[in-house]
């Protein structure tokens, strides 16, 4: 067996799941991250220029400008929000579809009835808990992974073509990979493990520019994007005396500072750096709920956190959710109060 439970029987499964499909679709979790468009990406790319197949990728939403940068020009990219038609023409159509990044269908949101109701054989690749794998003739799956596009790394490795050999992916394949493995680690500090360092070195030596996939994460934000991450810190963070942090970000922050989807990315996490803090919590208001991050440090449960309050899951430091008024506060003025109850919950 080769590494995080890759198996034989299952390779061979999905290299025959690959050589017979003709239109393949590739999909990820709604709110596309860098994980789930860097895995993406990498299989297009992989089954478009190693295999000659009609791949494209098809998102329940566009990614984020932040981002977008990371699906190259040469994978065909559909997404349900600005382009629905196609997106369910494409998949009616397909005969072979395959998740990434996500456990489920549902987590596709308003394409996970058209994936459901297609016929075509299913293939998954994800590290969330609780993998929906009765829907999937193949899956890989396993929660101890850096990442989708670590995961899927050791996939391809293991197919016949690549034979074990970083360098015969393509070059935007690679590139990908360690992109979507760099955004989930965020820089090597989470979830790392010894086969999420083997995979940077053998793609560094197949020539992937780690300086320049840097630089397009971490180099290219908006000064507004800066701005509103010191302002949230200094005004708005609450530390209870618990030790959870948490920052409501609410409309009107979010307005004035003109901040877009993906730009408060990375804002959940600095908390953590203060010591007392166990647990952190960012809130973003949208039209009826708020959408909430978790972190924590090992020994406290993010994941229980999510479940327990936010009718969320995910990873067990790292979760998310969302908490909705009227059903679970009176309205948005009401979360810091909620948040000091979950606190006393979740870390006394
Ligand atoms: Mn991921």
């Amino acid at each position: 067996m080769a590494l995080y439970g890759i198996e034989t029987e299952s390779i061979r499964a999905f290299d025959a799941l690959l050589e017979s499909g003709r239109t393949v679709t590739v999909t990820a979790h709604t709110h596309p991250d860098g994980d789930a468009l860097g895995s993406v990406s990498a299989l297009v790319a992989y089954l478009r220029e190693r295999r000659g197949k009609d791949a494209a990728a098809v998102l329940p939403d566009s990614p984020a400008a932040t981002v977008r940068f990371i699906v190259p020009d040469s994978v065909p990219l559909l997404c349900h929000d600005t382009d629905p038609e196609a997106c369910l023409a494409r998949i009616a159509a397909s005969d072979l579809v395959i998740l990434l990044d996500a456990n489920g269908f549902s987590r596709t949101e308003g394409l996970q009835e058209a994936f459901e109701a297609s016929p075509a054989p299913k293939a998954l690749i994800d590290h969330h808990v609780g993998p929906d794998t009765d829907r999937f003739r193949v899956a890989f799956s396993t929660p101890d992974v850096s990442s989708a596009s670590e995961l899927l790394y050791y996939v391809l490795l293991e197919l016949p073509d690549i034979g074990g050999d970083a360098r015969r992916l393509p070059a935007d394949a690679a590139r990908a990979l360690l992109t979507g493995m760099t955004t989930d680690t965020n820089n090597f500090a989470n979830s790392v493990y010894p086969g999420t360092f083997r995979m940077a070195a053998e793609l560094l030596a197949a020539g992937v520019d780690r300086d320049a996939v840097l630089a397009d994460l971490y180099n290219r934000y908006r000064e507004n994007r800066v701005r509103v991450m010191g302002y949230l810190q200094y005004e708005k963070l609450r530390i209870t005396p618990e030790g959870l942090a948490f920052i409501v970000a609410t409309r009107d922050i979010l307005e004035r500072f003109d901040v877009d989807e993906g730009e408060t990315e990375g804002l959940v996490n600095i908390p953590l750096s203060i010591d007392r803090v166990k647990m952190s919590i960012l809130l973003k208001e949208e039209k009826d709920h708020f959408r909430v991050s978790i972190r924590s440090k090992k020994g406290f449960s993010a994941r229980a956190c999510a479940m327990a309050h936010f009718h969320g899951g995910g990873h067990e430091n790292a979760s998310g959710g969302k908490l909705w008024w009227p059903a679970d506060i009176p309205g948005p003025e009401a979360a810091d109060a909620y948040l000091e109850q979950v606190s006393r919950a979740c870390l006394s």
